[in-house]
């Protein structure tokens, strides 16, 4: 089978590839539908912003679609980038961009302390999931979250966006040095899929 997922972020459709593969789907992405339209994200929550790419996307194909709304919400910044993580640094930011753009505003706000230490603050990543089916306008929806430090010292190639600064403490390691498994068993979108399959069983799509 198929599972459309309505997301233009390639490290997402790597890692929804990866949690779908044991069920036999093969997750196809806006890459797939370069037709389609942008979705415009001016929801104030993650939920909203699910909820808005899952239907128009759906609407579109006459299919039932996934689609994620992620960020970090950083504690010393109030929770921020939060629902703005991906334009963080302006409209067109790649992750380096956005991850420069942390680091620098963190470091500002410890000017004066120098701790000498790499943990910069505490964070969380929060995934808002929704799948979305047109033919019943059913909405189904899941949220995880994950927390951690955001660190001056980015490391790993793995993940994307803002994993290498992303520190978790009871592996000793930043999110992007996990392996795929590795994340997906901790991670924000991890725990919000196995919601949301929980939340899906017995109840057969369109
Ligand atoms: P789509 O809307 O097309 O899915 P996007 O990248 O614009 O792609 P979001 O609007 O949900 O997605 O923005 C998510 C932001 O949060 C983006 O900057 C990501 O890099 C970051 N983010 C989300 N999940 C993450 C994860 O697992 N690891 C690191 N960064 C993550
Ligand atoms: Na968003």
């Amino acid at each position: 089978g198929i599972l459309v997922v309505a997301t233009k972020n390639a490290g997402k459709v790597r890692e929804f590839q990866h949690a779908f593969a044991p069920f036999g789907l093969t997750v196809k992405s806006m890459f797939d539908y370069p037709e389609l339209p942008d979705v415009v994200e001016d929801g104030t929550t993650f939920a909203e912003n699910a909820l808005k790419k899952s239907r128009q996307i759906a609407e579109a194909l006459g299919l039932p679609v996934l689609a994620d709304d992620s960020g970090l919400c950083v504690d010393a910044l109030d929770g921020r980038p939060g629902v703005y993580s991906a334009r963080y640094a302006g409209e067109g930011a790649t992750d380096k961009d956005n991850n420069l753009k942390l680091l620098d505003e963190l470091e500002r706000l410890k000017q004066g302390e120098d701790t000498g230490q790499p943990l910069l603050s505490t964070a969380r990543f929060v995934c808002a999931l929704s799948l979305y089916d047109p033919s019943t306008a059913a909405e189904l929806t899941a949220e995880g979250a994950v927390e951690g430090w955001i660190t001056s010292e980015p490391a790993g190639g793995g993940g994307f966006g803002y994993d290498p600064l992303f520190y978790l403490p009871d592996f000793e390691k930043t999110m992007a040095e996990l392996t795929l498994d590795e994340k997906q068993s901790i991670s924000h979108r991890g725990k919000a899929l196995r919601l949301l399959t929980e939340r899906l069983a017995g109840r057969p799509l369109g």
